[in-house]
């Protein structure tokens, strides 16, 4: 009898073929996020990566926290870059020889032994570090490990909440598009407008090699970020206002949930934790009075420069859902409008998209203008968990796990169909499907 062909599956369940991509990308102390498009540590992609290895070895996702807080800056900043030393310059663009760590940012205390850049990334690591401790408890008491943290967690918190209010409204900003982590998103447009690109031939795009130019950021993205990035370098990285500098609901939600992390590990450390509740409770009022649009039923940036909220669409908007202690009609609006038209949740997207459906700049193939990305589902899940809308939360939870699985792991995906975009086997889509399996 003829047998009907049929192309063998990728051997193993999702649970191994995650595990499979994580190891496949730990580098002996710290998981990069993509084999081919970065090859070094990013400060954000190893908090999420943290988050779904402590269910493979919580030692090695203590290690991966670790080695990331080894790179810490004097004043508390937390790079988003780790360079490897033993990968070639030209594989990852901007460099360290752009970033110049140990020299031009000397003065803010950049350490002597490692490359990192000058920038930040969103602060999920306080909520990463308890959540791995959370996986084993014994073994980090064993290794001390929150004792270790905890200052240096304290530091980096004390660093965005004194040097990053830039608004002075008490919510800390991010100074490049880079630092929120959503690099092109339709968000930065207005205020990136005012800044003059760095010429073309000034700099080499090595993200060009390997990702799609279709699904990348634009050519006048990359010479804005340049310029920024070489103005920040230039003031030896110290924090004045400068040419860009906006609030993001994401970057401070993070930072609220991480505070209140923050509390829980000080409380198992022998404090109360009190103050720091009561931090998060006052940043939670100032991210509600200064970015929370009850019109429009989500939180949106604001740009600093001008003192106005950046009317366009983010999932950002979305995230401070994760915050338990949001007002009930608050959290209410928000669920109402991820299922709206603007996001199509449970209805016309499978995931999360980055951005606004019906916005002018949307482009469901182009990075954060449009794709979902499995870092913000996995965010919102939790949220929707948190306000008790289980089965939301399901639906969104059998989502991210089908079209992780698909994709292989994708590094973001069509919301409208799960099609993958940019790499594959990417590190923080394998973590958070991981710990969803769990
Ligand atoms: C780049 C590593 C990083 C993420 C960012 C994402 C992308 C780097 O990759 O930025 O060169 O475009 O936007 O959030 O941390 O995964």
């Amino acid at each position: 009898h003829p047998i009907a062909y049929d192309p063998p599956p990728v051997p193993g369940s999702l649970h191994v073929r995650a595990a499979r991509v994580l190891e496949d990308n730990w580098t002996g102390a710290s998981t990069v996020p993509s084999r081919s498009l970065y090859p070094h540590q990013w400060s954000w992609d190893s908090a999420f990566v943290a988050i779904g290895l402590r269910h493979l070895s919580p030692l090695r996702a203590q290690t991966e926290l670790e080695t990331l807080l080894a790179a810490q800056w004097e004043d508390g900043r937390v790079p988003h870059i780790v360079f490897n030393p033993s990968v070639p310059l030209d594989a990852y663009f901007p460099s360290p020889d752009f970033w110049r760590s140990s020299t031009a940012g000397r003065a803010a205390g950049a350490p002597r032994t490692v490359q990192t850049s000058g920038i930040v990334q969103p602060p999920v690591h306080a909520l990463a570090v308890w959540l791995v401790h959370c996986a084993d408890p014994g073994l980090s008491r064993a290794r001390g490990f929150l004792t270790r943290m905890y200052p240096k967690l304290a530091a980096w918190h004390r660093y965005l909440l004194h040097r990053r209010d830039l608004g002075g409204g008490g919510l800390a900003s991010v100074v490049h598009p880079w630092e929120q982590g959503m690099d092109n998103s339709p968000c930065w447009d207005a205020p990136l407008a005012r800044v003059t690109p760095a010429p073309a031939r000034s700099f080499r795009r090595a993200d060009l090699d390997h990702g799609a130019a279709e699904d990348r950021p634009t050519d006048l993205d990359y010479g804005r970020y340049v310029r920024l990035a070489t103005d920040y370098r230039d003031r030896g990285y110290a924090d004045a206002p400068g040419d860009f500098a906006v609030e993001d609901p994401a970057f401070n939600a993070l930072l609220i949930a991480s505070e209140h992390a923050l509390a829980r590990i000080a409380h198992e450390l022998g404090a109360t934790g009190t103050a720091r509740h009561a931090r998060a409770e006052r940043l939670t009022s100032a991210l509600l009075d200064r970015l929370w649009d009850p019109a429009e039923g989500m939180f949106f940036c604001r740009d600093v420069r001008v003192g106005q909220l950046i009317p366009e669409r983010s999932v950002s908007g979305l995230v401070p859902l994760l915050l338990p202690t949001l007002p009930r009609e608050t959290a209410a609006a928000l669920v109402r409008t991820a299922g709206g038209p603007h996001f199509g949740l449970g209805g016309t997207t499978r995931l999360a998209p980055s951005y606004d459906l019906l916005g002018e700049a949307f482009d469901p193939h182009r990075y954060w203008r449009g794709p979902a990305w499995f870092n913000m589902s996995w965010l919102l899940e939790r949220g929707l968990r948190t306000h008790g809308e289980q089965s939301r939360a399901d639906a969104l939870r059998e989502a991210v796990l089908d079209i992780a699985g698909t994709s292989g792991f994708a590094e973001y995906v069509d919301p409208f169909t799960g099609e993958a975009c940019g790499a594959t086997g990417f590190s923080w889509t394998a973590a958070l499907a991981l710990d969803l399996l769990h």
